[in-house]
């Protein structure tokens, strides 16, 4: 296929143009394994290397080429390994927070159109889990799909039941409830992938990832599987890099490994896109700087009251706040708060011990 049936669109050809290279070749990084990556112009696919100089003169790591960038590459179809010199300005970046003191970001993805959040319906089907990933797209600014998979495990009734109530929880969200097994509303699915557009398919391991894109791929598809863990339905993380695959309509999708925990998510956009309504109702609310929780008169705390917000949602919402205000904590604070905590926790041990219990 053309550079251009492979992405390379207005926006990258404003930064690069082709045909005035000098001796660099723009292509798309479509893997990325331990430092060596993959790169391919829609033609052909070689293996390439980042300089010393792109490592040195990157800020974080977010700078380093990943899966879903167009890069400018030296010796692009040599024999040995090409050497990527730069990374063009990204479209989007799909990155996620990771656990830790520091504030460190990975990034999954680059130049993602839409983004498909996988969820099962099966055993591990878990709403706050698929709220975290949603708040994450949206933080991204990318366009989510949520994708509810193993939908041949539920029955008509439970089914529908799932899909109703994961509506009410993320009402702005597109929906859709599929299976890999019985292939219900796979086509559905199917279509939803267009010439062209960049895709990522991000969910926990073992909710049936990479199993859509073989079905996608139909004959063709031979990317590895492995079946989950019986007793609880856990994933055993069969994909374990991230990969650009293209569709024989021309769809690009990065398949991703199921994240192990989504960590600390930066949410403060994020949750003000995923939770809208409550962010509206809190803009009504008639105490200033009130923390919507439990203060008599308080207006998120009226609708849940009276039934208009759903307490579940009122309260990851509020979990979720909490989340985000320790993150916006500078490494100092957190410190602070932790030695304030732990000699809270000394304190609560010592004063159980006078009273003989422990
Ligand atoms: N019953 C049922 N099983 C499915 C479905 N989709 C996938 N599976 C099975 O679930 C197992 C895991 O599927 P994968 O496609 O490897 O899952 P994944 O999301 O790619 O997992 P990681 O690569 O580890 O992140 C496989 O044994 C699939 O056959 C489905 O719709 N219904
Ligand atoms: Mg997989
Ligand atoms: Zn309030």
């Amino acid at each position: 296929m053309t550079r251009e049936e492979f992405g390379f669109g207005p926006w990258f050809r404003e930064q690069f143009d082709p045909e005035h290279g000098d001796g660099l070749t723009v292509a798309r990084v479509t893997a990325v394994h331990k430092g060596e990556c993959e790169v391919s112009d829609g033609e052909s696919t070689h293996p390439a290397k980042t300089t010393g100089r792109l490592r040195h003169r990157a800020k974080s790591k977010l700078d380093y080429p990943t899966v879903g960038d167009w890069a400018l590459v030296k010796n692009f179809d040599h024999e040995d390994f090409g050497t990527i010199q730069s990374v063009l300005k990204r479209k989007s970046e799909l990155k996620r927070k990771t656990a830790g003191r520091t504030t460190r970001y990975q990034l999954i993805a680059a130049n993602i159109d839409t983004a498909f959040i996988m969820q099962t319906l099966g055993p591990g089907y878990n709403l706050q889990r698929l709220e975290r990933y949603l708040v994450m797209v949206n933080e991204s600014g990318i366009e989510p799909i949520v994708l509810l998979s193993n939908s041949d495990l539920l029955s008509v009734t439970e089914l529908e039941e799932t899909v109703a109530e994961v509506h009410v929880r993320m009402p702005k969200a597109r929906i859709l409830a599929f299976s890999n097994t019985d292939r219900k509303g796979l086509e559905k699915v199917g279509d939803l992938f267009a010439p062209g557009g960049t895709y990522c398919i991000i969910g926990s391991s073992g909710v049936g990832k990479t199993t859509l894109l073989n079905n996608l791929l139909g004959e063709e598809g031979d990317l590895f599987t492995l079946p989950v863990r019986e007793k609880d339905g856990k994933g055993l993380h069969s994909t374990t890099w991230r990969e650009l695959i293209t569709l024989d309509n021309g769809a690009l999708v990065v398949d991703t490994p199921g994240m192990r925990e989504l960590g600390n998510l930066d949410v403060n956009e994020g949750i003000d896109e995923t939770f809208d309504d409550i962010t509206t109702l809190a803009a009504s609310c008639k105490f200033s700087d009130c923390s919507h929780v439990g203060t008599a008169g308080c207006a998120v705390l009226e609708a849940v009251e009276q039934g208009v917000l759903a307490t579940a949602r009122y309260n990851n919402y509020i979990r979720l706040m909490k989340e985000a205000a320790f993150n916006d904590q500078s490494v100092l604070e957190k410190r602070d708060q932790d030695k304030k905590l732990s000699r809270f926790y000394r304190s609560e041990q010592g004063s159980h011990r006078k009273k003989g219990g422990y």
